[in-house]
């Protein structure tokens, strides 16, 4: 057993005086038993821990770190900034070009609004969408998690999943009431709702490719559907990019399957790491926003001097995003290898599952992943809930010891980075076949 002593100290003060010992939920290890390592820095794609024990990385900070941590470029942006200034509450430049490189690079994206993190996107993409349409209702899909807001604590994923609270306490009967949960990847059940709810639904919420019950993909046509049964029924679609946006290729999921929303969530990677969070998409819908419109939105930190400059490093070395136009780099291009790499990972796993005789679901796309331990395909969260939950608790901390940090939840997607070599993987599946094999 690696020693984590320091890391131990740590976490009993941590319990005196943070609830659980930790600033969200899922970091406190409940969900696989033991206690969390605290770690001291990070590079590419490893962190070391107070202890200085290393670790192969595959939560990525939940997403953001796609170019690796600490990347050079990122770093000195950030750097440069904060010698001006850490925040300002005044308009500055920086606000400017992320949104013309938020708007160059998301197809669907006429105007964008600066938040600091994914949940504040989601909940006033909904506002937005209930003022628009002067309607109240809304549906999202069971497992999904679009961050804490009261409307979407409903059948929520991640952390609410994890410790079996998907509807949270705190959250009014009232609230819950509008917001009608369905299975996902299952188009008759959004006709019944809509067929119900006639003239009720402001919008259908949706993350197009699922991260927060581990990861599963649309059925063809799937998106399609809701496109269209949205724009039928007076109703707004919203793409939950957080997790998906700037991942799944520049323009994010919406991009990869060729939909337009009405309005997208976005956060993680467009921080480079710091806290940040966007929603965008059709002008006159943005426009409805104060201060031009009746929907009332702020922020104090909204469009932060150093989010602002760490995310356009991010988006720049990643996309090759310059001004307003840009161009895909050709030689190096990150989602060629992000793709590469994920592959790799896939076969790796899937053959060392096969060869340990361990029934193992691995779901993937591009460079997000999940494997369950069930031998039936994964579309919705009822077939998550298949997994073998105790095998993935054994799974977790054999990977651990290994030296290979996955996230500390069945529920939760693995992101690979560019940072992320052929010689990395290759350890990580070896890692993972050894593991398998004390099953
Ligand atoms: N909600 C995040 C995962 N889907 C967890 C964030 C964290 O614990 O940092």
């Amino acid at each position: 057993m690696i020693s984590r002593a320091k890391s131990d100290a740590l976490f009993a003060e941590a319990l005196n005086c943070i609830p659980g010992g930790v600033n969200s939920p899922v970091r406190a290890f409940r969900a696989v038993g033991g206690r969390p390592f605290f770690v001291n820095r990070a590079a590419g794609c490893r962190v070391w821990d107070v202890d200085g024990n290393e670790y192969l990385d595959y939560v990525g900070t939940w997403g953001p770190a796609i170019l690796g941590h600490a990347h050079p470029k990122i770093i000195a942006a950030v750097k440069a900034a904060a010698d001006h200034g850490t925040s300002f509450g005044i308009p500055h430049p920086a606000e400017v070009t992320m949104a013309q490189r938020l708007c160059a690079l998301v197809p669907s994206v006429q105007k964008v609004r600066m938040c600091n993190s994914g949940t504040e996107a989601c909940m006033s993409a909904i506002r937005l969408a209930r003022g628009f349409t002067r309607r109240d209702k809304i549906i999202k899909f069971d497992g999904c998690y679009h961050g804490h807001g009261d409307s979407l604590l409903v059948r929520a994923g991640s952390g609410a999943l994890t410790f079996g609270n998907p509807d949270s306490a705190g959250v009014p009967a009232d609230f819950a009431k509008l917001t009608i949960v369905l299975p996902f990847n299952d188009t008759e059940a959004v006709k019944a709702a809509f067929a119900a709810n006639k003239n009720e639904i402001a919008c259908i919420i949706v993350e197009p490719v699922p991260g927060n019950a581990g990861l599963y993909v649309p059925r063809p046509g799937y998106l399609e559907f809701l496109k269209q049964i949205t724009a039928e029924n007076g109703a707004l679609l919203i793409f939950d990019e957080v997790m998906t946006g700037f991942r799944l290729a520049p323009g994010g999921a919406q991009e990869k399957f060729g939909i337009r929303p009405d309005l997208s969530c976005f956060g993680k990677i467009i921080g480079g790491g710091l806290p940040v969070g966007a929603f965008g998409g059709r002008a006159d819908i943005m426009d409805y926003l104060a201060p031009l419109g009746p929907v009332y939105q702020a922020g104090t930190l909204s469009g932060n001097p150093l989010a602002m400059a760490a995310g356009i490093a991010a988006l720049e070395e990643l996309t090759g995003i310059q001004n307003s136009e840009f161009r895909i780099q050709n030689s190096e291009n990150a989602y060629a290898r992000l793709e590469e790499r994920g592959a790799q990972l896939e076969a790796g796993m899937k053959d060392a599952a096969k060869s340990a005789g361990v029934p193992v679901t691995f779901n993937r796309c591009g460079s997000m992943f999940c494997g369950y331990f069930t031998g039936g395909p994964v579309h919705n969260l009822a077939d998550a809930m298949k997994s073998d939950r105790e095998r993935f608790k054994k799974f977790f901390h054999g990977m651990l010891e290994a030296g290979v940090y996955l996230a500390p939840s069945q529920f939760e997607a693995g992101f690979l980075s560019t940072a992320h070599g052929e010689a990395d993987i290759e350890k990580t599946v070896n890692a993972a076949a050894k593991v398998m094999k004390t099953f």
